[in-house]
């Protein structure tokens, strides 16, 4: 219907508990049953920021904590457009996954950390993919890309937790330790339920 928009909906977790497998699922689940509907990833590592980043995740450059924070947020500023353009987008990773990374660095305050996405387009609906580090460890070793020690990753949890308090973005919690078509079914239902309501609400601004 004319003057409808789609839903922002963001997948958010620690490493390992199956944002990329679910969202694309989601987004399979959704078109089949008719919706307008594109998957989005953060990092996005096909831009030229985008490469700037995935070069240093992969730790073939080093660059100064606050300028790879900058371009994370960057990254997100130049999908904006896209953000805003109406269809149902399903988005692995948003601004929280920037805000928790980076808090988790030592000198970091979580505030800071979420200035430069201060007014992005605020998703309708944040699911957090909830798993142990008992139970992510069950699904593999970490890679070699920097963040993936289990030090880090638990201070990432943390600021996750600091950041799931804040009631101006609507959190759902999932638990991720079911299996892949459990945790599948209830985040298409949220995500339906999403989809009716924000079709007559305008779209917020991000931490605004
Ligand atoms: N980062 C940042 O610092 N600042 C920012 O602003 C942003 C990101 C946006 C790269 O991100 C890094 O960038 C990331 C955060 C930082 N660092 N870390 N660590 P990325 O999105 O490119 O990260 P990734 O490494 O590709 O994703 P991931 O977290 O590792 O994985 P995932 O997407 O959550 O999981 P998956 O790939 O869907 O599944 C992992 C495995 O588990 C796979 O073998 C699946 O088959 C299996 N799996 C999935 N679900 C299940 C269930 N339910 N049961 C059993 N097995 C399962």
């Amino acid at each position: 219907m004319a003057g409808k928009r789609g839903a922002l909906i963001v997948l958010e977790g620690v490493d390992k508990a199956g944002k990329t497998t679910q969202c694309k699922k989601l987004v399979q689940a959704l078109q089949q049953s008719g919706q307008s509907v594109e998957m989005m990833r953060f990092p996005d590592r096909t831009t030229i920021i985008g490469q700037l980043i995935n070069a240093y995740l992969e730790k073939k450059s080093d660059l100064e904590d606050h300028v790879v924070h900058l371009l994370f947020s960057a990254n997100r500023w130049e999908m904006v457009k896209k953000l805003e353009q109406g269809t149902t987008l399903v988005v692995d990773r948003y601004a929280f996954s920037g805000a928790a990374f980076t808090s988790a660095k030592p000198g970091f305050c979580l505030d800071w950390c979420k200035k430069p996405d201060v007014g992005l387009p605020k998703p309708d609906l944040v699911m957090f993919l909830q798993l142990s580090p008992a139970q992510a460890a069950l699904r593999g070793q970490f890679g070699e890309e920097r963040y993936e020690t289990d030090d880090f990753q638990r201070t990432v949890q943390q600021k996750f937790d600091q950041l799931m308090k804040d009631p101006s973005v609507n959190w759902q919690e999932i638990d991720a330790s079911q299996s892949i078509e459990d945790v599948h079914r209830e985040i298409t239902t949220h995500s339906l339920n999403t989809i009716n309501i924000a079709q007559d609400l305008p779209l917020g601004e991000l931490w605004k």
